[in-house]
């Protein structure tokens, strides 16, 4: 099954999404996601420039050789842009290889551990009672796990709150939008975001909520202190992930369980997190943690330690992505979550899909392969726009996370 051809795909539909479609001699094509929010094209460099050129001539049923080939051949290892550049690769190569076999791709990975992949919506709002009636409209739908993130009283604006049911897109402006952030305004309004949520919503439902990196360890303990009579399924990012050691400090003081890993891209960035068992989730995804092949192994790494999978699952991981979690999820022992933001019509159109949703979860479908491809036609309207993430600042104007 020899590569003929690769080809990069930048395109527009409502966001930017970069895709690798390889091409084989029998005419079979395998595609792989490469989107890195907010510096797409330098993914796009480094697969155009710098990897296109290795793999024309390859058997593409050397997936675990091309891996190593392309981590160990590189020389300088790790980071967001050569991991997604190889997960790009990767993903492909499961494509293809799976498509040969006429299987969907989970049934090379060990076949089902499940009926289907629990996911979780993004429920927002400027007010609580606006994010509470959104969660209900969630539950409404099936959903059995949500993520409620709500405005922040005194604040302008904050991560995760936009004003249109079930779309969120913080890459948002040519120039990155610049917001404000209080630790202490946003520490007093969560607490009463669950507790008018549990009241409407009940006990039945997974409710989750995401930090996004803004605090100190003891900042984040005393939050999940806080909500532990609410019982959330996880507090996600609770601080900057750099500093593994810091989350000792959490665990000392709370029992909400603590998800993390969405900008990791390789096994070391989880590798004390998961050995202290300082968390419950891991969420590195296929697309910024070098494709299934690495995802796998990371997961085989936390199921050793009781931690379970939730993978990424903004709408900046394309329809692609998307497919190759599902295929992961499904087959994986250890699974916990999936996010799921649903992407829009204009996306879905660019990449039509084989998975759905029901009941709460998502199945990847039976096509062969991923059950993904993209319309190369569709995407050539939807030419790419920059687009930065905002940039965070305290009320005095230092930087901050974001
Ligand atoms: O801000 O994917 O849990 N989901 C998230 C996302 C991230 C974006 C950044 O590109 O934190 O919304
Ligand atoms: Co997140």
């Amino acid at each position: 099954m020899t590569i003929t051809a690769a080809r990069v795909i930048t395109t527009c539909p409502g966001r930017n999404f970069v895709t690798l479609k390889l091409e084989t001699r029998g005419g079979l094509t395998g595609v792989g996601d490469a989107t890195l929010n907010g510096r797409e094209l330098s993914v796009a460099s480094y697969l155009v420039d710098h990897i296109v050129p290795l793999l024309i001539g390859r058997d593409a049923h050397r997936v675990e050789d091309t891996w190593q080939y392309l981590y160990k051949g590189a020389y300088w290892r790790r980071g967001p842009v050569t991991m997604s550049a190889i997960a790009a690769v990767d993903m492909a190569l499961w494509d293809l290889k799976a498509k040969a076999a006429g299987l969907p791709l989970y049934q090379l990975l060990g076949g089902a551990c499940r009926e289907n992949v629990m996911v979780y919506g993004h429920a927002n709002g400027v007010t609580v009672e606006e994010t509470v009636a959104e969660a209900k409209r969630y539950a409404d739908l099936g959903y059995r796990a949500i993520r409620l993130q709500s405005g922040v009283p005194g604040l302008a604006s904050t991560y995760g709150v936009s004003k249109t049911f079930g779309y969120y897109e913080p890459a948002d402006a040519a120039l990155p939008t610049e917001n404000l952030w209080s630790s202490e305004k946003y520490l007093r309004s969560v607490a009463p975001l669950f507790e008018a949520a549990r009241e409407t919503l009940g006990w039945d439902v997974h409710l989750l909520h995401d930090i996004h990196h803004r605090l100190t360890p003891m900042e984040a303990g005393r939050l999940g202190k806080d909500l532990e009579p609410y019982r959330p399924f996880w507090l996600e990012d609770p601080t900057p992930a750099e500093n593994q050691a810091a989350f000792r400090q959490i665990r000392q003081h709370t029992t909400t369980p603590i998800a993390v890993g969405e900008i990791f891209n390789t096994i070391w960035d989880c590798k004390q997190l998961i050995e202290e068992q300082l968390i419950d989730y891991i969420r590195a995804t296929v697309v910024h943690a070098g494709g299934i092949t690495h995802l796998r192994r990371i997961a085989a790494l936390a199921d050793l330690y009781g931690v379970r999978t939730g993978c990424h699952g903004a709408t900046d991981l394309s329809p692609v992505s998307m497919a190759a979690a599902l295929h992961f999820d499904l087959s994986v022992p250890n699974f916990g979550i999936q996010e799921y933001m649903r992407h829009t019509a204009e996306t879905d159109a660019v990449f039509p899909h084989a998975y759905s949703f029901a009941d709460g979860a998502l199945h990847p479908g039976e096509a062969p392969g991923l059950g993904v491809d993209i319309d190369e036609a569709l995407a050539a309207e939807h030419p790419y726009r920059p687009a930065y993430l905002p940039v965070n600042r305290l009320e005095d104007g230092s930087m901050h996370s974001w």
